[in-house]
């Protein structure tokens, strides 16, 4: 499905991260990958989470520092000379900005979250687009029904969500006259570091599997084929779309 495709996956913390699975699932299906970490802390995780794939670049960015994805593109640039696909799977909020209420946000863990989560995607494909005009290419970053919806406590990732989500089809339309597709691929709640510690996530996972239409939660390893899918060929028709990968749960209205 994805041979010979070269694809940039960020977010990868550790071994159960969505954009971890979504890299090994392309991987399998015969992509090529190169993987970010944010920064020497992280390395050694990085390093660990990927060492079962055979022939992965491994590079240093940290998406508040435009130097850093310069860089970053500058080695593709070098290594690749070409990209077919990046997959965004980066966000941030401080603790406090996801619980209690949402009009006590401050102004600096509003803007930290925006920049992190949302202003990243923007910058990410700005640089991609040299490496992808050529041949086309395909985006995808990740978000959560929070940023459609009010959903208790999602609070500042919510609104960062929402930017990104609507950032993803400014871009849509601007990149696809170079056949660049940006889409978006909204999961179900997984048990991710991310959702460690955030009080009441299994809750969460109960509500879902009680009342989505599957009835049931969904894996990484689900969030993966969508997002394969996203990046092959099979959907070249697709883009400014957001695919749910939820067990059906966004359809629902009670
Ligand atoms: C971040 C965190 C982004 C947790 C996230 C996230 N996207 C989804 N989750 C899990 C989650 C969290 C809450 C929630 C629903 C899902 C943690 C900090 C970094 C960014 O509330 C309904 C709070």
């Amino acid at each position: 499905m994805l041979d010979g495709k070269r694809i940039l996956v960020t977010g990868v913390a550790n071994h159960r991260s969505i954009a971890w699975v979504v890299a090994k699932v392309c991987a399998e299906a015969g992509a090529q990958i190169a993987i970010t970490y944010q920064n020497e802390r992280l390395k050694s995780n990085a390093e660990k989470v990927t060492k079962e794939l055979e022939d992965v670049l491994l590079l240093p960015c940290d998406v508040t520092q435009e130097s850093e994805t310069e860089a970053l593109f500058a080695t593709l640039q070098e290594k690749w000379g070409q990209l077919d696909g990046l997959v965004h799977s980066i966000a941030f909020a401080d603790r406090e900005d996801l619980k209690g209420a949402f009009h006590e946000t401050s102004r600096a863990g509003y803007s930290l979250a925006n920049d992190i989560s949302a202003y990243s995607l923007v910058t990410l494909a700005h640089h991609a687009k040299p490496l992808m005009e050529t041949n086309g290419g395909s985006i995808i970053c990740m978000s959560y029904l929070g940023g459609e919806r009010v959903v208790p406590n999602y609070n500042m990732m919510g609104v960062a969500k929402s930017a990104l989500e609507m950032s993803a089809k400014y871009l849509a339309a601007d990149l696809g006259p170079d056949q660049i597709r940006v889409n978006i691929v909204s999961p179900g709640p997984i048990k991710t570091l991310a959702a460690a510690g955030v009080a009441g996530f299994g809750g969460m996972l109960d509500v879902v599997a009680q009342r989505s239409p599957l009835r049931r939660n969904i894996s990484q390893e689900e969030v993966g084929k969508a997002s394969a899918f996203l990046l092959s060929d099979w959907s070249t028709g697709i883009t400014g779309e957001t695919i749910h990968v939820d067990a059906g749960y966004h359809v629902m209205g009670m």
